[in-house]
């Protein structure tokens, strides 16, 4: 690519692919509202408000190829969750149209299905159960990336990602990790095949325990190499076993599912 765009790269996620992606493009546009220090020989800077949708649209300009990383990322006020999951989302993909179609990675959710037990296995084609309004608003994502590939032909993965740490930290995590490797490789598969279309990819490693099935993605050459289990050992000297009745040893959201929703 010549130019990768990045958005959210002040966050948690996106200073670590703001060096894993460096090699992807010539050129890597970081974008966030927040700021994002100095920037090397390969790096242009974007300081900018996703529901400001003039400056989405030259975010997004000249670029061939988008990590969307940037929004709200967790429960809050819905004023927030708006401003950037809904019409930042719908600027972002507006401002793509407008310039060529740039192919996404959309930073989805587990959230999503968050209110399945942990005994269910899923597949990419399960009904959403989401567990709160930030939960909702990447279900939104979801549907409207799949109208954009319908109506207009823009492919998008829509990257379920489970919990992407440097390493899984409690019993939970032992099914949800993404390792920052593995989803730096995934978002390197998505931009190498010749055709995406608009799939489900649940970003989780190989974990032993995991509970997401990504069988269907062999097209893909996707092969995460991390597994959370290698961390079990750790994990269960860390922190004491959840209770059976508890959120957290019950529902794929573990405690997140018992988050209230914020008032304004
Ligand atoms: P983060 O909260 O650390 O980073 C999000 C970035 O988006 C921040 O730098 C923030 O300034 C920026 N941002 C927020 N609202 C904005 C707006 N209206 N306009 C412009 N920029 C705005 O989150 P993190 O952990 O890096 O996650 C990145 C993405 O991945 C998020 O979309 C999150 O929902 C998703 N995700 C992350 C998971 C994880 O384990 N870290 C798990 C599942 C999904
Ligand atoms: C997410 O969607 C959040 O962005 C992240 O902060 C974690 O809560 C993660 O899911 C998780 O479920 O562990």
């Amino acid at each position: 690519m010549e130019r990768l765009l990045i958005t959210g790269a002040a966050g948690q996620l996106g200073r670590v692919m703001r060096t894993k992606l460096a090699g992807l493009a010539d050129t890597v546009r970081l974008a966030d509202r927040a700021g994002l220090g100095t920037p090397a020989d390969h790096e242009e800077l974007v300081q900018c408000d996703l529901a400001d949708a003039q400056a989405v649209n030259a975010m997004v300009a000249g670029c061939d190829g988008i990590v969307h990383l940037g929004g709200a990322s967790t429960e809050g006020p819905f004023e927030g969750i708006v401003r950037g999951n809904i019409s930042g989302l719908y600027n972002l993909f507006e401002a793509a149209r407008a310039n060529g179609r740039p192919r996404i990675v959309f930073a989805s959710s587990n959230h999503t299905i968050d209110c399945y037990p942990q005994a269910e296995r899923l597949g990419p084609d399960v009904p959403f159960r989401p567990d709160g309004l930030y939960a909702v608003s990447k279900c939104f994502g979801e549907a409207l990336a799949r109208m954009y590939f319908e109506k207009f032909g823009q492919e998008t993965a829509l990257v379920r990602i489970g919990s992407c740490t440097p390493e899984p930290t409690n019993h939970r995590m032992l099914s949800t990790w993404l390792s920052h490797e593995d989803f730096a490789s995934l978002i390197e598969a998505v931009f190498r095949v010749p055709v995406l279309g608009c799939p489900v990819i649940w970003g989780a490693s190989a974990n032993d325990a995991g509970w997401w099935d990504n069988t269907h993605l062999g097209w893909l050459g996707w092969k995460p190499r991390d597994n959370a289990e290698h961390f079990r050992a750790g994990v269960a000297e860390a922190v004491p076993q959840p209770g059976s009745d508890k959120s957290i040893a019950r529902f794929q959201g573990g405690a997140y599912v018992d988050n209230p929703i914020f008032k304004e």
